[in-house]
């Protein structure tokens, strides 16, 4: 079963020497890195342990200003290596890592103390002591990156403990939030990340979100090495052709289409750790972004995001101000505006929430993937509309007002469209063209109505009488000949057609309140 292993701990404690002891790679690839001493990003290494067990590590750094680095490296890790130096004991960030890696719901791991080989064996003890007390439940063991003691034993231990991880959702849908990007020559955008659920296999359709873009998979790579699929748990190399590598970052997301969406509000409970301000950075996977905190009683808030994350029911998230003050797992990835105690605790005690429309607490409250469905039919009906006028009516329904902005169509009168449509001739250009052929100053039927009122907002033809139309030049020529008082006679005669022509075209002027009817004459009416 596929794992991975991500390191914790406070600065300079002797995390990537450790990683470096036990895999034989130096995680730190920046020349920045080198430089000054300290990880700066994210780092990682294969590690095959004596029993088989193939793990993939992540070094995480340890300054406090890359608290934000580590809860990326650290969401996705199936167990932890918490490293403490011997010497120094537990400093802040040992702790603020522990708390994240809890509220990460990462159970599993082993404390490593480190630089044993500095320490005398009374000072080895304590810390032994501390780190037991620290880490209920966890081995400890003391090791030297300098002279290998206790690498050996600190392999075999970590199998043990990996032995007793259940690993998540290897059927669910492919999800993989994506924590490098680079480009390869001749290979095109690569994406790295640890793949949360499902598998990725070459071939595959894939969208990253929340850019909503359509990719499809060249190449599936696990630790430099080619693999037909790539499974849960896995850390994962994929290659992405015709991607543009400033098109995928850290914290973007690759999915399975069609399953989980993005989305700017999650419904959650809260594990607060203090004070929990109404401003916060939400970590969520790789992806951290600005939210607000609307607490509903103590236990419950909705986090309403300024750029959307894809989540899932359970997903566990650690929220930041400053310093770690809360984590929280998602009850409802996908939540309507609400703040509504009830609701809260319906989704947490499983229970599936409104679909269709409700009126709750005066206000209209629907699921996502009603929304979705809603939306989908629509759009059929867009497709199937008269290109003429590409719109489908407003659903006639009280909730109507509620849903419709949600829509992401445009609202043009009592109808809506896909944003910007056009109107479009479509098959009809044919006929199109064979009405202004056909158009002149004698009026000619159009049985089509909706090709002549699109042809007349085009001020290609000027419709008269019940299904009628003339040209836009003969009705120009009409109103040319009009003089104040003239009398139907005197225009048929003037304009040189017939007594019903005439009749259809003084209507017409009537209609556009370019003349009055008064008697048996035709006043001019000023222009507005
Ligand atoms: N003597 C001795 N020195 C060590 C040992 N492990 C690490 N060091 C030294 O401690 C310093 C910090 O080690 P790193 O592995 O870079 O520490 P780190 O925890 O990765 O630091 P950050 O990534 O910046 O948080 C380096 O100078 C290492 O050479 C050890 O077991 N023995
Ligand atoms: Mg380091």
């Amino acid at each position: 079963m596929p794992l991975t292993v991500g390191t914790a701990g406070h600065i300079d404690h002797g995390k990537t020497a450790l990683v470096e002891a036990l895999t034989g790679k130096n995680t730190d690839r920046l020349p920045e890195e080198h430089a000054r001493g300290i990880s700066i990003d994210l780092g990682y290494a294969p590690l095959e342990l004596p029993d088989g067990t193939s793990l993939s590590v992540v070094d995480v750094p340890g300054h406090e200003r890359f608290v934000r680095t580590m809860v990326a490296g650290a969401s996705g890790i199936d167990l932890f290596l918490l490293v403490i130096d011997a010497g120094e004991g537990a400093r802040p960030q040992t702790h603020e890592h522990l708390a994240i890696l809890r509220l990460l719901g990462i159970e599993h791991g082993v404390v490593a103390l480190t630089k044993a080989d500095l320490v005398d064996s009374e000072t080895l003890e304590l810390a032994r002591l501390e780190a037991e007390e620290l880490v209920p439940g966890a081995p400890v063991v003391a090791t030297s990156a300098r002279t290998g003691a206790g690498l050996d034993e600190l392999r075999s231990t970590l199998a043990q403990v990996a032995a007793q991880v259940t690993r998540h959702d290897a059927d669910g849908p492919a999800r993989l939030h994506v924590d490098r990007s680079f480009t390869l020559r001749g290979i095109g955008t690569v994406a790295t990340g640890t793949l949360w659920s499902g598998s990725i296999g070459e071939g595959d359709e894939l969208r990253v979100e929340p850019r909503g873009r359509s990719v499809r998979v060249r190449s599936v790579q696990v630790h430099d090495r080619p693999v037909e699929r790539a499974e849960a748990g896995q850390r994962v190399a994929v290659s992405l052709p015709g991607v543009e590598r400033q098109e995928l970052r850290r914290g973007d997301v690759l999915v399975a289409p069609g399953t989980l969406r993005p989305s700017f509000r999650l419904d959650v409970t809260l594990e607060p750790l203090g004070e929990i301000p109404p401003r916060i950075t939400l970590h969520h996977g790789t992806s951290e972004t600005v939210a607000r905190v609307a607490r509903a009683g103590d236990r419950y808030a909705q986090l309403r995001l300024a750029r959307p994350v894809v989540a899932a029911r359970g997903d566990h998230v650690v929220l930041r101000a400053g310093t770690t003050v809360a984590g929280a797992v998602v009850l409802d990835p996908a939540p309507p505006r609400h703040a509504g105690l009830a609701r809260f605790e319906a989704l947490e005690r499983g229970e599936t929430f409104v679909h269709a429309p409700a009126r709750v607490d005066g206000e209209w409250l629907w699921s996502a993937e009603w929304l979705d469905e809603l939306r989908a039919e629509l759009e059929r009906g867009i497709d199937d509309a008269d290109p003429l006028d590409p719109g489908v009516p407003v659903p006639a329904a009280e909730w109507s007002k509620a849903v419709v902005p949600h829509l992401g169509l445009e609202l043009r009168g009592a109808k809506l469209y896909r944003p910007g449509a056009s109107a479009e001739l479509g098959a009809r250009k044919e006929a199109a063209a064979a009405l202004a052929e056909a158009l002149g100053v004698e009026p000619v039927r159009v049985a089509d109505t909706q090709l002549a009122r699109f042809l007349e907002e085009q001020g290609r033809l000027v419709r008269v009488g019940d299904g009628f139309a003339i040209s836009r030049e003969a009705y120009e020529r009409g109103r040319a000949v009009l003089v104040d008082g003239i009398t139907l006679a005197q225009f048929r005669d003037a304009l040189g057609v017939g007594r019903k022509t005439a009749q259809l075209y003084l209507e017409r002027f009537d209609a556009d309140g370019v003349t009055r009817r008064v008697g048996d004459t035709r006043v001019l009416r000023r222009r507005r």
